[in-house]
């Protein structure tokens, strides 16, 4: 069997930075190319520059490396999709439509490619938001998201392609640094906790939103591009369901291990993007499918979340007086 060679895009960013540490430990450094728009400032696989409007640079990319596996994770998030719509439009829709192009051409075995939450609208239900829901996303992003997944389902039905998708929850994690998300708030705030004892959130006290841990995501994933073909019944993208919380009860969780942390709030225009998001997700079918199951709930992430990021701040202490002493 030929061994399988598999390509990242946006790999610098916040998923791609974890998903490519766990491919490299998967299929060898050799076998894994990521590729962003910039280096990334510690190279774990091979590393190309590659913009994913490019559409002859993937496909040259994808065929000279005879690719197997294609994760697609470039694209623009929802906050900076409502300052930048048509980008967010093109990276999201046109960049995918050309990552499904190239693989189409060069006959790629597998694809990973997530949607998101942000694909429900306000007309969907707040609590348990089924599967199959009228999507009537209110952010670009969203449409985009919306849009994607039919691109999926189209791809698969008319020619084949083994496209495999995850509507992620807002992600957490300690491993690396969300960008331009409504949902960056409930990672940024960690980091302010444990420098400055306090943080300033941009959505209210009460905006409930679906999320996951980094390492849910990692399990579900690879759960998700492990299952055989036929056991994958959506070929849009699976709900899936980590916790849900809000900003003042994720406060409260943090102040019980930093009893003097103290949050304070001055919701922005991302706050009107949360409105229009559903407070938590039904994912049976993704159970039923593959046997998805979450491990973390609110509290054991942000145990674990306080802990990992004490210790990466001890020891960025500790290399800094390791450093001075030199
Ligand atoms: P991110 O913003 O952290 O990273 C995206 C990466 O894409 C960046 O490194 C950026 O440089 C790169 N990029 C942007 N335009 C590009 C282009 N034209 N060509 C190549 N690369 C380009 O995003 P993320 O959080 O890692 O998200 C990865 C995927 O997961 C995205 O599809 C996102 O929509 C989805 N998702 C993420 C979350 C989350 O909370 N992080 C939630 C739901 C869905
Ligand atoms: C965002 O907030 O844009 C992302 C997402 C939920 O897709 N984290």
């Amino acid at each position: 069997m030929a061994k399988e060679c598999v390509l990242i895009t946006g790999a610098n960013g916040q998923l791609g930075t974890v998903l490519t540490s766990v491919l490299v430990d998967l299929y060898g450094e050799n076998q894994v190319i990521s590729t962003d728009l910039r280096k990334p400032e510690e190279q774990l696989s091979r590393f190309e520059l590659l913009d994913i409007l490019d559409q002859s640079a993937l496909n040259e990319v994808i065929g000279k490396n005879k690719v197997t596996q294609v994760y697609n994770l470039a694209a623009i998030l929802s906050a900076t999709g409502e300052k930048k719509p048509l980008l967010s439009w093109d990276v999201n829709v046109k960049g995918y439509l050309n990552v499904l192009e190239a693989s189409r051409i060069n006959k790629v075995a597998k694809i990973f490619s997530p949607s998101s939450i942000a694909v429900f609208g306000s007309d969907a239900p707040k609590q348990n938001c089924p599967q199959s829901v009228l999507l009537n996303p209110e952010t670009v992003y969203g449409i985009g998201k919306s849009a994607g997944e039919q691109w999926s389902q189209y791809y698969f039905r008319k020619y084949g392609l083994d496209i495999r998708s995850i509507r992620y929850p807002g992600v957490i994690g300690y491993e690396s640094l969300p960008g331009g998300g409504t949902t960056d708030y409930a990672v940024e705030i960690f980091h302010e906790a444990l420098e400055k004892n306090s943080y300033t959130c941009f959505l209210k006290p009460d905006a409930y939103l679906p999320m996951i841990y980094m390492s849910d995501v990692v399990k579900a994933t690879f759960q998700l591009m492990d299952a055989p073909s036929k056991q994958i019944n959506t070929r849009t993208s699976y709900n899936l369901s980590g916790m849900s919380f809000s900003p003042e009860e994720i406060a409260a969780e943090i102040k019980k291990h930093l009893p003097d942390f103290a949050i304070k709030y001055e919701p922005d225009f991302r706050q009107q993007i949360a409105d229009g998001w559903v407070y938590s997700i039904d994912d049976k079918e993704a159970r039923a499918d593959w046997n998805w199951k979450p491990k973390y709930n609110l509290e054991e992430m942000v145990n674990d979340m306080l802990q990992n990021l004490s210790e990466m701040k001890l020891s960025d202490v500790k290399k800094n007086e390791i450093l001075n002493k030199i």
